[in-house]
């Protein structure tokens, strides 16, 4: 059985065959047995046993193994969350095992695959156990189905020994009519889908309980995405194109359109597109068991507004809770999104969620042509569609509105006591390149299509994919210390001088604006204190290897696999710094140290094997392991007379102008797959 077997071998050994009991073959399968056995000669057998009493899917089997899964319909997460707390359930690891091959076959794979990757993730059984990527499962929700073809036609005439890369067009999705088509290589990156839909498996908003009550998971839903938005505008200023324009009128027209050229095998349909000036409609599809209208959406998102501007919410037991500056934006990302743990979905509603369904169905709304959600319907595949960010613009304005309500920092609370930053510089890794420039141009890699494309006769069929990526970088932070040695937090971040029309920003404008690039602790001496730090470092990225997974250089099994699960969670290193103008983008790249004795978390784990990318995804089985409000200093209105960063600025912070310079040139894969050819890895310090 060749498809479950890259859920449990990590090192893409094809020569795995599982043994599983007769009694759980599917009627269709049993009399095939022996056949589909000799088809793999010599392989190495698992067998697996069957448990004492198989649990009951036939809720879980309501949708169709044809269907396509989305987890913002309600039904369909509520029966991943079924599956969720069997496969949670299991008392050992052999259970789940055999769980998870009675399920294989019979429930519908895109809900498996979720529900599974979500219990291996959280089972403390199957910590080292690894999920390949995504990408690789099923690489359909990736990339322009084109490549399936070429793959077939390689796969089956050319030996495996002499097959070429088959190249992903850079320009699939759009011609440059289409202004929006400009960003869609931030889009439509592999490795910020790969993202999305980690975060998501990271931080699900429905399923037992203890899964998804983490540490301040609603306040990094609101930062996340936040930063994503900020991360978006930055590219749209770097392509001469306005900042992301918020999703107001629902009932207006929607001028972007978008066609993924996305083939669904377990659909077997195409992906539905969206054509220019639709307009969303209630929703009444009978199958998905869904009805809400447009209306809803609105009271909801004028119940929530209200909510923010009183200052307080009401829960389902009719208290009133205030949203303080502490746990306010918690409780404000639980009810948007909204996830189990809103305090009142009665009275707030599913705004997020809903809204992602309202357009994902907006072709089909009462079901007549039979049509299946398109990408705004699934997190894997949402960010490739230009209104997934005017809706999250949306969303993240309510956000805004509530923290423009919190009292502004204090001098005091920004300051940072005999701490002076001196200068900042940022140098890549090039002897004759110039300070305080970021360099960016477009890099090839390979992704192996063999896991998601069953064809005979197998091997490796590679995938070349092009997409942004920077010259490696360090920054030097030189810091004055009058007092004793003290301990800091260095904070860093970096955003556009100037608007869409080359206009400064005034700080509260570009305060929105700012990307976080890293985030770390170090010790500062009394006197001069150097601190260098390498991009690759960063607490926002994951390396590419965690991104794609190289199984060929992965650990399987043992502790150290146990990090490349939850490290698939991570903004893609190779999106670290936007793409910059020809010319040089001029930027602000801001230091700041802040006080680690106020920002220390009690009970913050520090050595949890994955602490990659904990900015936005925070870390596994620990408090997230910053106590300020993320996105600090700048997730506030600046205190009064600050009308620009230079007037915002205390001694321990520094903002030095850097330009980011983008060139025009395809660096190609440097021999062979997923060795990223200039990006480095954690693990090599
Ligand atoms: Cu991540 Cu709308 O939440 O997609």
């Amino acid at each position: 059985y060749r498809p479950v077997e890259p859920i449990f071998i990590g090192k893409g050994d094809d020569n795995v065959t599982f043994e599983v009991p007769k009694e759980y073959l599917s009627d269709r399968y049993k009399p095939l047995v022996s056949d589909i056995q000799s088809r793999f000669p010599g392989s190495k057998t698992v067998t697996i046993r069957s448990v004492s009493k198989l649990p009951d899917i036939s809720r879980v089997l309501q949708l169709d193994r044809h269907d396509n899964f989305s987890l913002f319909i309600p039904m369909h997460r509520e029966l991943a969350a079924q599956l969720i707390s069997i496969l949670m359930g299991m008392k050992s690891f052999d259970d789940f095992q055999s769980v998870c091959a009675y399920c294989r076959d019979r429930v519908n794979p895109y809900l498996f695959i979720y529900a599974m990757s979500v219990a291996v993730l959280h089972r403390p059984d199957t910590r080292d156990l690894q999920i390949p990527s995504l990408a690789e499962i099923f690489p359909e929700k990736f990339m322009d189905s084109g490549v399936f073809l070429k793959a077939r036609e390689e796969a089956i005439v050319v030996p495996t020994a002499s097959r070429m890369a088959i190249e992903i067009p850079r320009d699939y999705s759009a011609s440059d009519l289409d202004i929006e088509h400009r960003v869609a290589y931030f889009r439509e990156d592999i490795g910020l889908n790969l993202h999305h839909w980690h975060w998501h498996l990271v931080y699900p908003f429905e399923g037992p309980r203890n899964i998804i009550n983490k540490d301040r998971r609603g306040e990094l839903f609101y930062y996340m995405h936040q930063q994503i938005l900020a991360r978006y505008n930055f590219e749209r200023i770097s392509n001469r194109l306005g900042r992301t324009k918020r999703l107001l009128n629902l009932r207006e027209e929607i001028p972007e359109g978008y066609f993924p050229k996305l083939d669904s095998t377990v659909a077997s349909r195409v992906w539905p597109g969206r054509h220019r000036n639709a307009v969303l409609s209630d929703i009444d599809r009978e199958t998905e068991q869904l009805q809400f209208d447009i209306a809803d959406l609105e009271r909801w998102r004028d119940r929530i507004l209200e909510a923010i501007h009183m200052g307080a919410i009401i829960t389902a037991d009719q208290l009133r809770i205030e949203l303080d500056e502490v746990r306010g934006i918690d409780i404000l990302g639980n009810i948007l999104e909204s996830s189990i743990l809103s305090v009142n979905r009665d009275l707030y509603g599913d705004l997020h969620n809903r809204g992602h369904v309202a357009i994902a169905l907006c072709h089909d709304p009462d079901h007549r042509y039979l049509e299946n959600i398109s990408v705004m319907g699934d997190p894997t595949t949402a960010m490739r569609d230009p209104i997934f960010y005017r809706w999250h613009a949306m969303i993240d304005h309510m956000f805004q509105e509530h923290k423009n309500k919190l009292p502004q920092y204090t001098l005091k609370q920004l300051s940072f006591d005999g701490i002076k930053v001196n200068s900042v510089e940022v140098q890549i890794q090039s002897a004759s390149a110039p300070k305080n420039e970021f360099a960016t141009f477009w890099q090839q890699n390979d992704i192996d299509l063999s896991r998601g494309l069953d064809f005979a006769p197998g091997g490796m069929i590679l995938a070349r994919f092009t997409h942004l990526q920077h010259a490696p970088y360090t920054y030097k932070i030189y810091v004055e210390n009058t007092g004793s040695t003290v301990t800091g937090t260095v904070r860093i971040f970096l955003a556009p001088k100037s608007d869409e029309r080359g206009v400064p920003f005034l700080f509260n404008d570009q305060r929105i604006l700012f990307i976080e690039l890293d985030k770390f602790v170090t010790t500062l001496k009394k006197g001069n204190n150097l601190i260098e730090r390498r991009s690759i470092d960063s607490s926002v990225t994951i390396p590419f290897e965690f991104t794609f997974r190289n199984l060929q250089n992965m650990p399987t099994t043992g502790p150290d696999a146990e990090q490349w699960n939850y490290c698939g969670c991570g903004w893609p290193q190779h999106l670290l710094i936007p793409k910059g103008t020809p010319e040089g983008l001029p930027c602000d790249l801001f230091v700041m140290i802040s006080n680690w004795a106020d920002d220390k978390v009690e009970g913050a784990k520090s050595d949890v094997g994955c602490d990659d990318a904990s900015s936005y995804c925070g870390r596994r089985d620990s408090m997230y392991p910053d106590k300020r409000s993320m996105g600090f200093p700048f997730d506030r209105r600046p205190r009064q007379g600050v009308a620009n960063l230079k007037q915002f600025l205390t001694p321990n912070m520094f903002v030095h102008e850097t330009k980011i310079k983008f060139t025009d040139r395809i660096i190609p894969p440097s021999g062979g797959a997923f060795k990223p050819s200039n990006t480095g890895g954690k693990g090599s310090k």
